[in-house]
């Protein structure tokens, strides 16, 4: 029951043997929507294009290195996360970290020097995106973001996207993309999918620009040639029986997958001929996702340690192994969820956006005493099992020697 202006179902041809027929249709891909280039609000084509071809231009649209069938594989097309501050998404064992949108008289981040976090230029088109996500979800910038973990109202049908995933290809430049298997629908930019980490039932709202063809000089004072169109497919998930569907996307058009149609269905991108932008505007579910939450992840396992301010030491509060085996989990989740994965994929946008570059070094930080602490905690266990140990044995209460031997210990480290 998400209400978006002006949907029309989609006339598509399906495959070379099945036409979209309303049963079809009501059966199998009732959850599609299209919503034709021509319906769109005037002049947002063009703010929206050259908003996605500065991104382009900045160098901002990167491949992703992402783990497919225990294989590491980079995507076919480049991709940049534009979205809510401080939030990022999971796919494929990869998080990628948003570059900030920006609303209207908002401040934003500023750096030590008090620059804005984003170059303006880059800014400026983020703002772009914001709108654009307005106009998606039909309503206003006024309305403050809903709790991440839980799902958007749906009353009177607005839907708050967090989040925007862009993609770039430019089929010329590719030499290897994979055909359709099933259904003989052509080559793929992107294979068969759903999208992860999604809130339940959230729509998916789609925005398809496919950039004009550059004549060839020849071609210059004769027509050009007819181009093929971008498509995006859609199967029904775990069955080839139903036909699949194959939805031609002139530029400018947009599509939504509402409903349970993420989950029931999956999706691919099949490429044109000439080279083709998607901002892909999504509700993501970033109940452990976001800056906030893992920032007060660190607190809770920072709230261990005990700071002296007269003689500047530091020891910890409790040794329990229950409160030890806590800090692990958090160290670990801080380091594999979080800085790996921005050493790896979210540093690269440091160069147009600094706006996750003090937070990630005070993040760094943090995880280093949480080093130091479960250095500790293994010193503590190692002595546990040292049952035979002659002064260990002697003592009636271990707890109690822990405490001596590993608070002076924490400081020395
Ligand atoms: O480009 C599109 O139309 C969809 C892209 C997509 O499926 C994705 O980014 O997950």
């Amino acid at each position: 029951n998400w209400c978006f202006p002006e949907l029309q179902k989609p006339m598509a041809v399906l495959n070379k043997f099945h036409t979209l027929n309303d049963s079809l249709w009501d059966s199998s891909y009732a959850g599609l929507a299209l919503r034709q280039s021509s319906a769109l609000p005037d002049g947002l084509h063009e703010r929206v294009q050259s908003a996605l071809i500065t991104l382009q231009r900045c160098g901002c649209l990167l491949r992703d290195l992402v783990r497919v069938r225990d294989r590491d594989v980079f995507t076919a097309v480049s991709r940049a996360l534009v979205g809510q501050p401080g939030y990022t998404y999971r796919y494929l064992n990869t998080r990628l970290f948003t570059i900030p949108w920006h609303c209207e008289g908002e401040e934003g981040q500023k750096d030590e020097k008090e620059k804005p976090c984003c170059d303006s230029d880059l800014r400026d088109q983020e703002k772009e995106k914001k709108e654009e996500e307005e106009e998606d979800s039909g309503q206003g910038c006024s309305h403050s973001s809903p709790p991440s973990s839980t799902p958007p109202p749906d009353v009177a049908g607005l839907v708050q996207f967090n989040m925007t995933l862009i993609n770039y290809m430019d089929p010329t430049a590719m030499t290897q993309l994979k055909e359709e298997p099933y259904y003989g629908m052509g080559k793929m930019a992107v294979g068969w999918h759903h999208d992860e980490n999604l809130v339940p039932l959230s729509p998916v709202a789609v925005y398809s620009y496919s950039c004009p063809a550059e004549p060839k000089n020849e071609e210059k004072e004769t027509e050009t040639e007819e181009k093929a169109c971008w498509r995006v497919g859609l199967k029904v998930a775990w069955d080839i029986h139903t036909p699949g569907l194959a939805l031609p996307l002139q530029s400018g058009d947009c599509y939504y997958m509402t409903d349970d149609l993420n989950q029931t269905h999956q999706h691919c991108v099949l490429a044109g001929d000439t080279a083709r932008f998607s901002s892909t505007h999504r509700v993501v579910q970033c109940c452990t996702g976001t800056l906030d939450y893992i920032q007060k992840r660190c607190s809770e396992a920072l709230e261990n340690l005990h700071t002296d301010p007269e003689k500047n030491t530091k020891s910890l509060k409790s040794l329990l192994p229950s409160t030890l085996q806590h800090i692990e989990d958090i160290h670990n989740e801080v380091e594999f969820e979080w800085l790996r994965q921005y050493w790896f994929q979210g540093r690269r946008y440091a160069r147009f956006c600094s706006w996750w570059t003090k937070p990630m070094e005070q993040m760094e930080k943090d995880w280093k005493e949480m080093e130091r602490m479960v250095r500790v905690m293994e010193f503590s266990n190692s002595c546990i099992s040292a049952k035979y140990c002659p002064i260990l044995t002697n003592h009636t209460s271990m707890e109690s020697l822990f405490i001596q031997l590993c608070r002076p210990l924490y400081s020395s480290l």
